[in-house]
C-alpha cells in the first residue's frame, strides 16, 4: 500500500484543538467539515498508511459494498466516475485517497500513529494521548477528541480449541494476504456473512477444494449491479444535479424499505419469498438447499446480495459444512460429528469486534475507567449515538445505535460530524472548556433505543453482530434515518453538562 505522506515532523506542537482518531470516512467527513469553517487545529492519527479504514483493510477478492455508490460517498463530494452502481473496494478506496487529496487532508494525518491511550484530565480539561509513531511513541493533548475509530475495524478470531496451533495459513477476510496463492489448495472457510458470500465465489474456481463452515445460513438476495455506462457517467459530470437527484431517490426508496423492515411484516414476507426463490433458481440439490435455507426472519440479521454465492456452494468442488466446529488441528478441522478435515487454509469470515473493540480499553474518564467500564455499569450507548457519559469532549463517530442496515453510514457519519461541529461552536460561544453528557439523559436515550428496537424485526430472536453480549441493540440505529437527522439538526444544551 502505497504511503501518503512523509513521517511527521517531531518539532510540531502537541497540543491540539482536535485529535481525530482515524482516517476513515468518519475521520475524513470530520476533517473536510473543520477545515471547511476555517479550523486547521487538528490532526488525524491514524495506525496504517493510507486513508480508507475499512475500505482499505478488506481488500479480499469480490470485496463490493452493498450499498450503490451515488449514496455510498460524501454528500460533498459526488463521484460522477462510478464504474459500477455497487462499487468494488478499491474504487471506493481510490474514491476515499482522491477526496483526502483534493479536501488537503494529508497535510493533517500523522500515518502510522496509532493511538494507544486516552485519558482525560480533569484539572486541564484536556485529552492527553499516547500514540505510536514510525519511530516510537509520543505524547499529546487534545481539548477534543473525535473517536472515528469505526464499528468494524477489529477483526474477529473464533474462539476455537486448537485455532492457534494450525499449521497453514491462517487469515482472515479483513486482513487477505494477497501474497498467497490459494491455486489448488483445500481451503477451509469459517462464517457465511456478507464477506464470505462475496470471496467464496471469488476464490472457488482457482482453489482445490473448498470446505464452507456454516453456522447460520444468511438470508441471500439476487444482486442488482450493473455497470454505468459512459453516456450515463458523462450525463453526470455535465449535470451534477441529476447525480444528486439519484441519490436522493436512492436514500427515500431505502427509507421506505426499512419503514417496512420495522414494522410491516409484507415486506419480510417478500423478502421471504424472493429468497427462497433465489435458492430454488439457483441450486437443484434438495440437500443443499434444505442446508441453506435460513430459519430465522429476513432483515433480523444484515440480508446479503449474490448472484453467485448459491452457484458457487453447488460446484463439484465445495461442500457446505454446517456440523459445528468443535477443534481445529495442525492441519485440518474437526467437526462436532467427528469428521476430520484436512486442509492448507483457513479464511476466516467471523465479522469483528463491534461493541467490543480494543479502543473501548483504550479511554479512560476522570477516574480512571474505561469506556468498556463504563458501559458495562449504565447500557452501551451513546445520547445523539456520539457522547458517552463521564467522558467529556468525545465524539464518537460513529457511535452506539448509529449503525444501519438498509443504507449509506455516511448518511449518518455527517450528521454526526454536523452535530458536534455544532455542540463545538456553543461550547466556544459561551467559553465553556467541557461539553458531557448528563447521567440521566443517557439512561433516557438507552430506554428510548431498547423501546425502539422492541417492535422490530432486529429483535425477533435470531443473534447478530447488531446486539451486545446482553442480548441489547447497542450498535443499530433502531428507525428511519429521517428521524436521526431531524434529531441531530439542533443541539439542546439543556441535556448536556458544559465546564467553564
Ligand atoms: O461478518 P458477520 P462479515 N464459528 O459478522 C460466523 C459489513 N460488510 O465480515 O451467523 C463458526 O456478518 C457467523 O455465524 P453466525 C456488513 O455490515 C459489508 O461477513 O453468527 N462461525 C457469520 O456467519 C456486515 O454485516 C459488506 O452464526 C462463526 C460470520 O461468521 C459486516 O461487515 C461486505 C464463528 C460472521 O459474519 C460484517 O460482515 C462485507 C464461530 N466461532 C462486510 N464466529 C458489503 O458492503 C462467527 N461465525 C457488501
Amino acid at each position: 500500500m502505497p504511503t501518503d505522506l512523509p513521517p511527521a515532523d517531531p518539532t510540531e506542537p502537541r497540543h491540539l484543538r482536535v485529535a481525530i482518531v482515524g482516517a476513515g470516512f468518519s475521520g475524513m467527513a470530520t476533517a473536510v467539515a473543520l477545515l471547511d469553517e476555517g479550523r486547521d487545529d487538528f490532526v488525524i492519527f491514524e495506525r496504517a498508511d493510507s486513508v480508507g479504514g475499512t475500505w482499505r483493510d478488506n481488500s479480499y477478492p469480490g470485496c463490493r459494498c452493498d450499498v450503490p455508490s451515488h449514496l455510498y460517498s460524501f454528500s460533498f463530494a459526488p463521484n460522477p466516475e462510478w464504474p459500477e452502481t455497487y462499487s468494488p473496494a478499491g474504487e471506493i478506496h481510490a474514491y476515499q485517497r482522491r477526496v483526502a487529496e483534493e479536501r488537503g487532508l494529508l497535510a493533517h494525518i500523522r500515518f502510522g500513529h496509532e493511538v494507544l491511550g486516552a485519558d482525560w484530565d480533569p484539572d486541564a480539561r484536556r485529552w492527553r494521548l499516547e500514540t505510536s509513531t514510525p519511530a516510537g511513541t509520543a505524547a499529546w493533548t487534545a481539548d477534543v477528541v473525535v473517536g472515528a475509530f469505526g464499528l468494524l475495524a477489529e477483526p474477529a478470531t473464533p474462539d476455537i480449541p486448537g485455532i492457534d496451533t494450525f499449521a497453514g495459513k491462517l487469515m482472515h477476510s479483513a486482513r487477505w494476504d494477497h501474497g498467497h496463492d490459494l491455486t489448488g489448495e483445500r481451503v477451509a472457510v469459517i462464517g457465511t456473512g456478507a464477506s464470505a458470500i462475496q470471496f467464496v465465489p471469488a476464490i472457488q474456481p482457482t482453489v482445490g477444494r473448498l470446505t464452507v463452515f456454516q453456522r447460520t445460513a444468511p438470508w441471500v438476495l439476487p444482486h442488482r449491479n450493473r455497470r454505468i455506462t459512459s453516456a450515463e457517467r458523462a450525463l453526470y459530470r455535465r449535470f451534477p444535479v441529476v447525480q444528486r437527484f439519484n441519490r436522493t431517490l436512492i436514500y427515500l426508496s431505502r427509507e421506505l424499505v426499512a419503514a417496512g423492515m420495522i414494522r410491516n411484516r409484507g415486506v419480510t414476507d417478500g423478502a421471504k419469498k424472493l429468497g427462497l426463490k433465489h435458492i430454488r433458481d439457483s441450486i437443484a440439490d434438495p440437500e443443499l438447499r434444505r442446508k441453506v435455507t435460513p430459519d430465522f426472519e429476513p432483515f433480523c440479521k444484515r440480508i446479503l446480495l449474490s448472484d453467485d454465492w448459491y452457484t458457487a456452494l453447488d460446484q463439484p468442488n465445495v461442500d457446505l459444512v454446517t456440523d459445528g466446529i468443535v477443534e481445529i488441528r495442525p492441519h485440518s478441522v474437526v467437526t462436532a460429528t467427528g469428521q476430520e478435515i484436512e486442509v492448507d487454509t483457513i479464511v476466516l469470515g467471523t465479522g469483528f469486534h463491534v461493541t467490543d473493540s480494543p479502543m473501548m480499553d483504550r479511554f479512560r474518564n476522570a477516574e480512571g475507567h474505561s469506556i468498556a467500564e463504563v458501559f458495562r455499569k449504565t447500557r452501551i450507548g451513546a445520547y445523539q449515538g456520539t457522547l458517552i457519559p463521564t467522558f467529556p469532549n468525545l465524539f464518537m463517530i460513529p457511535g452506539p445505535n448509529t449503525g444501519i442496515g438498509h443504507t449509506s453510514l455516511l448518511v449518518m457519519i455527517e450528521a454526526q460530524v454536523g452535530w458536534t461541529l455544532r455542540v463545538l461552536r456553543a461550547l466556544e460561544q459561551r467559553g465553556a472548556a467541557a461539553v458531557e453528557v448528563r447521567e440521566d439523559v443517557h439512561e433516557q436515550w438507552c430506554d428510548l433505543m431498547d423501546a425502539k428496537t422492541r417492535p422490530t424485526v432486529w429483535a425477533s430472536g435470531c443473534s447478530s453482530w447488531y446486539l451486545d453480549a446482553d442480548g441489547r441493540n447497542s450498535t443499530l440505529w433502531p428507525g428511519l434515518t429521517i428521524e436521526f437527522l431531524a434529531r441531530l439538526r439542533r443541539v439542546d444544551l439543556s441535556k448536556l453538562r458544559l465546564t467553564r
